[in-house]
Parts: structure tokens; sequence; C-alpha cells
């Protein structure tokens, strides 16, 4: 029962079981595990991918002859177990010379440099097969505004991306941009906060149909927002690329806590939303085990995450065949006929028609019976129906 397999599609990054738990007080309490090694112990507990930044796999300043034999036993690994490599990105943020920015600072250098790690990046992922590039402005923000950078950004920014997305043309690689919005951390405030804020840039991109997004739940959750929403939005416009599941408490610190393990009815109502959309992308863990654990403990993580996901789906469909919720549903989605011939497409004798319009006074008087509907919802969650 719940026994992840590789068609449920979870991956995880090397970056997040490989957290090695440093925090801003506190140096590391884990050692760091080899790439390939992470690739046989994630297989054995049923995952579908792994992703990784590029210097997750190959570290700044490997020679060329240790960077063969690193992507050898990688490469071996992956063969091995049948793992696959979804999705790459260009670690864009340790670098000192990324502190003001790296697609957007202000030195054309760091720029031109942030760009050529980008690009061997998207060089690196389509030799392992990857078709999901992330971009994930985490140090593209600022905390001093005096510098009067926020306007300049965008330009530099879109022209960075539909560069990337020539260059992946040109070499005939296959990717699909996805965008990673976050509200803040590490910069006191990121430019692109919000599911919102990156699908509106996509829009001013050359190739906007190359470019979606990647949301996830503990960015919006810091921000406030309801991440079912933000996700809704985004599969509605045809920009749900990837996501990224994890957990967070509102108005703390980056927490990335394991999928499911604090706000559970939200991310009950995010499993029914993306198991009922049709999304077939990767369901990605952008988590980490708690700083508390040893090695054991970051299987355990592993495995929470994809067993609640799992069950999540389980009691997800067993809420929307229940027949009582069923027929709460059928009352609150009004169909009458007389109503909906006066909306959709704009017409002329519509709007004549529209303005004799009298509210009928029921309108006003009835009840949603969403106390009802919640109510159930939270017993399945419960786990006494269904
Ligand atoms: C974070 C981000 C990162 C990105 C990762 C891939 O808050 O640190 O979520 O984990 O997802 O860098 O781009
Ligand atoms: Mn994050
Ligand atoms: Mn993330």
């Amino acid at each position: 029962m719940y026994q992840p397999r590789p068609e449920h599609k979870f991956t995880f990054g090397l970056w997040t079981v490989g957290n090695i738990g440093r925090d801003p007080f506190g140096e590391a309490v884990r050692e760091r595990l080899e790439p390939d090694y992470v690739v046989y112990r994630l297989a054995e507990l049923g995952a579908y991918g792994v992703n990784l930044h590029d210097e997750d796999l190959i570290p700044r300043g490997t020679p060329p002859a240790e960077r063969e034999a690193i992507l050898r036993r990688f490469k071996k690994a992956l063969q091995d177990t049948g793992l696959k490599v979804p999705m790459v990105t260009a670690n864009l943020f340790s670098d000192p010379a990324f502190k003001d920015g790296a697609l957007t600072s202000p030195d054309p250098w760091v720029r031109a440099y942030a760009l050529k790690k980008s690009l061997e990046t998207l060089d690196l992922g389509a030799e392992l097969g990857a078709q999901i590039y992330v971009v994930w402005p985490g140090r593209e923000g600022a905390e001093v505004d005096a510098t009067g950078k926020a306007p300049r950004v965008w330009a530099w920014f879109r022209e960075a991306l539909d560069f990337m997305a020539e260059y992946a043309e040109e070499q005939g690689y296959n990717y699909r941009f996805a965008l990673e919005p976050k509200p803040n951390e590490p910069r006191g405030d990121i430019y692109l906060p919000t599911v919102g804020s990156m699908l509106a840039l996509i829009g001013t991109l050359k190739h906007p149909h190359r470019f979606g997004l990647n949301p996830e739940f503990a960015h919006e959750t810091m921000a406030g927002l309801n991440f079912v929403h933000a996700v809704a939005q985004a599969l509605e416009m045809g920009k749900l690329f990837h996501i990224d599941l994890n957990d967070q408490r509102m108005s703390r610190f980056d927490q990335d806590l394991r999928f499911g393990s604090e706000n559970l009815k939200a991310a009950f109502f995010l499993v029914d939303l993306l198991e009922a959309s049709g999304y077939d992308g990767p369901r990605h863990f952008d988590a980490h085990a708690l700083r508390t654990e040893d090695e054991a403990g970051v299987w355990a993580f592993a495995r929470g995450c994809m067993r609640t996901y799992l069950i999540l789906k389980e009691k997800a469909q067993a809420f929307r065949a229940d027949p009582e919720v069923k027929a709460l549903l059928e009352a609150y989605y009004q169909a009458d006929p007389e109503p909906l011939a006066l909306l959709g497409a704009y017409s002329r004798e519509k709007a004549q028609r529209l303005k004799q319009l009298e509210l009928p006074e029921a309108c006003r008087s009835r009840g949603y019976a969403l106390e009802q509907l919640d109510q159930l919802a939270v017993e399945h969650l419960l786990g006494v129906r269904g």
C-alpha cells in the first residue's frame, strides 16, 4: 500500500536528500552523499528521477579529468537503476560573484558569467536527457532600492531568458523552461516574487511557448498566498511545466519541510487539483530532512513525502466519489439555462437583454452549503469516511 513506483513520477534533487543540514547559525550535521549513491538509494525507494544543479554533480573548479569520472559514475548509476534526470538548473546563487544578482547583477561581467554558466548547464542537462530547465532567480533581488535597479532588471532578465531559449533551439535541445518565483530569501526581496509576476513576464518574452512555471508550495505560502490557487492559474494557462512540493509555516524563514507535514488541508487540495488536471510532469520534492536527522532520517523523510502524496491522492479520489459531495457540488454549480444564455462571448443582443435582467431574489437568500462541503473534506482527511 502506498508504495511509490516510477510511474508516479516522484523526483528529488541531489541538493534535497543530499542536504547536509547547514543553516545560518550552524555547521553541517550530515556527510555529503555521493551523487551515484543517491541515485541507487532513490531508485530503491521507488522514485522516478533525480534533479540537479550543475554544481551538485560537478563542484565548481573540478578538473576536466575528474569531471569525466564523476559523469561516468553518475551515468552508470542511472543506467543500472533506470532513474531519469528530468530537470536541471544552474546554481546562480552560491558563488560570491552573485551576491548582488546573477543574470541581473549591475556588473556586466557577472551577468555574462551567469549566462555562460546557464549555457553550460543546458549542455550538461542535454547530455543527461533532461527536458526541463528551471530558472530560479534567488539572488535576483535587493535589500537596497537606492540603486534604482528595480526598473532595469526586467530587461536584463528577459534578454537572458531569450538568449537561453535561442541557444537551446540552435543546439537542437528539447527544453521547456520552468521559472520559479520566490518572495524573499536569500535576498531581502526577490524581483519575481509570485506565480502571478512570473506569468506576466512570460508574455513579454520572445518565445513565450518555451516558458512556463515551476511554482513551489513553500514560496507562495511564505508570501501568505494560496498555493492551490496559484497552481490552478498556471494549469489553466497551460503553464505548469514543473512543480516543487514541500511544506512551510507562513511568515517564517524558508523551511523546506516534508510534503504534507504542516498544511495538510492545502496539500490535500493540491493533490486533488494536480491529479484531476492531467498534469503528467514530475512531482518534485524540493525539501530536505530536518537538521536533527542522520542519514536514516533523510530516507525516512523521502519515503514520507511520497507516501503522504499517495495517501492524499487516495483520499482526494474518495472525496470526489462520495455521493454526498457530488450532490452538494451539483447544487453548488447552478446550470439554469436562462442566465447562461446571456453570458459568454459578447453580442449586441445579449448586451441589450442583460440590461433588462432582474436578479431573482433567491440569489440573495441562497445558502451555498459550503459548511457541509468543507466538513466532508475534513472528515475524509481525518479518515472517518470513504
Ligand atoms: C530555494 C529554491 C531552490 C530551487 C532550486 C532549483 O528556495 O532554495 O526552492 O531549491 O528550487 O535551486 O532551481
Ligand atoms: Mn524553495
Ligand atoms: Mn524550489
